[in-house]
């Protein structure tokens, strides 16, 4: 990885920024994708770089709809495959739900650098380079889709998606689990579970709670009843604005 001494107080942020940095470089990472991070970044800094209690009832939630799920798919873009791959292996295992590769900005070299840098995070099957399926209601490269993959699935996560295809997917009936340090976004407006959070953090919090709720239906009922979309992302605007967290 990188040279930043632990001590550093931006020691989490510098990190992040290298393996975006080195996404870029390895063919994974888009620029744009450089530019989504520093939005990112703005916004966790203005959170103070913390889980706020409601985005960890919301990993909660998307755990639980993952473990419920018949056929969950977690969304890969090239900004998640820099940051968290061994992570949303990790995770996809955790919760039985397939990986699939799904680009804004979608280059067949790309797709085939993150499907490697996947499987060499210990992935075995990762979708996407089919892309047999369309999301409808969306421009021809933005809407491919593997038809067994993103196209069957009726939960799905999709971490710093695009707002025109998060909206898409909602109007196709998915429900759709969102990672996004920004609340007011339409990607994290139009998720059944927006998680506000950074995704360094949020991955491994959803996986943690899916080892907690495994085999458990009635907390898995309890965590998605329990969960108001609109309050959280209310209670995150209120944080970044410096108002109080509950
Ligand atoms: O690899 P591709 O081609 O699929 O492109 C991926 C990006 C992210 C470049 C593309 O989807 C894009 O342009 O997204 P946006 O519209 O910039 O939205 C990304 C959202 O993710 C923004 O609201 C950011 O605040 C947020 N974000 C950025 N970094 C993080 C983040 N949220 C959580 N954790 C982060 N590390």
């Amino acid at each position: 990885d990188v040279d930043v001494p632990e001590s550093h107080p931006r020691y989490e942020s510098l990190l992040t920024r290298h393996r975006i940095e080195a996404g870029v470089e390895k063919g994974i990472t888009s620029k744009q994708g450089l530019i989504a991070q520093g939005r990112g970044e703005a916004y966790d800094y203005l959170l103070g770089e913390r889980t706020i209690p409601t985005a960890d009832a919301a990993a909660r939630a998307a755990a639980a709809h993952l473990l419920r799920a018949d056929h969950a798919v977690l969304s890969i873009n090239g900004n998640v495959a820099a940051l968290v791959p061994g992570e949303m292996v990790e995770l996809a295992e955790a919760t039985g739900a397939d990986l699939e590769v799904n680009l804004f900005n979608r280059t067949e070299a790309r797709m085939e650098a993150i499907a490697d840098h996947l499987r060499e995070h210990g992935a075995e099957d990762v979708k996407g380079l089919t892309a047999d399926g369309r999301i409808s209601g969306l421009d021809h490269e933005r809407a491919k889709v593997d038809a067994d993959g993103i196209g069957d699935a009726d939960v799905v996560l999709v971490p710093l998606e695009d707002g025109d295809r998060a909206e898409a997917l909602a109007e196709m009936g998915k429900t759709e689990l969102v990672v996004d340090l920004n609340p007011l976004s339409r990607s994290a407006q139009t998720a059944t579970v927006p998680i506000v959070d950074n995704i360094i953090r949020a991955i491994p919090n959803v996986t943690e709670h899916a080892r907690d709720l495994e085999g458990d239906p009635e907390a898995q009922q309890q965590a998605i009843d329990e969960f108001d979309a609109e309050a959280a992302l209310d209670a995150a605007e209120r944080a970044i604005r410096g108002g109080d967290i509950e």
